[in-house]
């Protein structure tokens, strides 16, 4: 009886031994499990973390659009870290070639700030949604792009497509037709839906290529305006002061509506002339400008071509219109860069011209396919990248005006990108996604968005 019950014990004691064997395996499994999984994401963080190292270290070059960049693709792509990878993954062009690095926000439309008739023509955004959204905008600003389900027509697929799980990439049963879910058309290509073309943290830092502060053109004194910009001179900082005081600059091309003015005596008599820095506009087609310029004064009740208009008082001296406008082209691309509209030192939502895709320039106003597609073929065919917006004005088919209405809207630099960062394991195929926004726009670098992606 007793052996009975020993062995009885025993039995026992060994199926409880091999059920703690098994459970401690099975532990010992999921802890490696999870073990991988949080060094793949630690691995994506640190492509995140890198992306940011080059944000700041980098200033300078990244200035210059990441897509015009000499890429070493190797920089970017399965790059080692301990164990495994990262890789900084920007999506696949129109050619079907993947792309590295980091991606502009700037390159796509603010769903904040820009206006509905520009939302309408993004392809699959209709004029009564872009009315919606406008409507919505009134009640509480956009501040994440999935605000926009709160509107009654849009959904998860108008607002990602076939990236369901938001990650940027087309993942197999994103391209398997209806075999799994979400539905997609099995075509190779990731549609993102309306978010490929909508952002809401474009901005960009009112700074000049070398990283000076711009020259606010509403605020500054003359003095300011000619000790910053070297290719202004005193008469014609003068005739920028002259000529906000009437009116506040709306876009910096019009820059070359402004006349000179000459300072004179009250009683009249004229107290300076030109100074030597001053050329005058020599072309032909400078010339018809300044006389189209004149006429347009005229039919807005202004001055005659050298006739004294009303000017701002200084002590016993006042200003008059010498009918010579103060900028020509040439003049105006020289000091494009270092002038802004702004008041402030952020601006939101203008459109990067080195960055955006010929679909997103296309809602531009004025921009039509062709002018898009020219826009597009001039900087693939460039050394590096429009160095300011003025470079559009060498584009074949853009005219000063259609200029002048587009140039509040654009930037040939950026200073928000979005890191896509994927770790893996070396030799494993699954990986952890973290997506980042990244904002260099303030002294102060902010992560402005972090999503972990399964
Ligand atoms: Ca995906
Ligand atoms: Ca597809």
């Amino acid at each position: 009886m007793a052996l009975l019950f020993v062995l009885w014990l025993m039995t026992i004691l060994c199926v409880v031994a091999m059920e703690m064997k098994f459970a401690s395996h099975l532990h010992m499994q999921v802890t490696a499990a999870l073990g991988q999984e949080t060094k793949t994401l630690f691995y994506a963080r640190a492509g995140v973390e890198r992306a940011i190292a080059d944000m700041v270290l980098e200033k300078n070059a990244i200035t210059m659009p990441l897509e015009q960049r000499e890429i070493d693709e190797a920089d970017y792509r399965d790059v080692p870290v301990g164990d495994g990878t990262y890789t900084l993954y920007a999506g696949m062009d129109v050619d079907g070639q993947h792309r590295y690095g980091l991606r502009d926000e700037c390159a796509k439309i603010n769903v904040s700030t820009t206006d509905p008739a520009v939302l309408a023509k993004i392809p699959g955004l209709s004029e009564s949604l872009a009315a919606d959204i406008a409507a919505l905008r009134q009640h509480e600003p956009i501040q994440d792009l999935g605000d926009l389900l709160k509107l009654e027509n849009v959904t998860l697929f108008t607002l990602y497509g076939e990236d369901q799980n938001r990650n940027g990439i087309l993942d197999p049963n994103e391209d398997d037709g209806d075999r799994s879910w979400p539905s997609d058309n099995a075509d190779g290509h990731l549609d993102s839906g309306l978010s490929a073309y909508l952002t809401v943290w474009s901005a960009i830092h009112e700074v000049s290529l070398d990283n000076k502060a711009r020259i606010k053109l509403n605020k500054a004194g003359a003095d300011e305006i000619t000790k910053a910009i070297k290719d202004i001179n005193q008469q014609q900082a003068d005739s920028i002061v002259a000529y906000r005081d009437k009116k506040k600059f709306g876009s910096i091309a019009e820059l070359l509506d402004v006349e000179l003015v000459e300072k004179v005596e009250q009683k009249g008599q004229p107290a300076r002339k030109g100074s030597p820095k001053q050329s005058k506009p020599e072309t032909d087609k400078e010339d018809k400008n300044k006389e189209q310029n004149a006429s347009e004064d005229l039919s807005r009740g202004g001055s005659k071509k050298g006739e004294a208009a009303p000017g701002k008082n200084q002590g016993n001296q006042t200003t008059r219109s010498t009918g010579v406008k103060a900028f020509d082209t040439a003049a105006f691309k020289r000091v494009a860069d270092f002038v802004t509209i702004a008041d402030e030192d952020v601006t939101r939502g203008l459109v990067n011209i080195n960055t955006a895709s010929e679909e997103v320039l296309a809602c531009l106003p004025g921009i039509d396919e062709g002018l898009a597609r020219r826009i597009v073929s001039e900087r693939d065919g460039m050394k590096d990248h429009y160095k300011s917006v003025a470079d559009l004005l060498d584009v074949n088919g853009m005219t000063t005006e259609l200029f002048k209405g587009l140039c509040m809207r654009i930037t040939a630099r950026s200073d928000v990108f979005e890191a896509r960062s994927f770790g893996a394991l070396e030799g494993s195929k699954s990986y952890r996604c973290v997506s980042a926004i990244l904002d260099r726009t303030e002294d102060e670098f902010h992560i402005r968005a972090w999503k972990e992606i399964e």
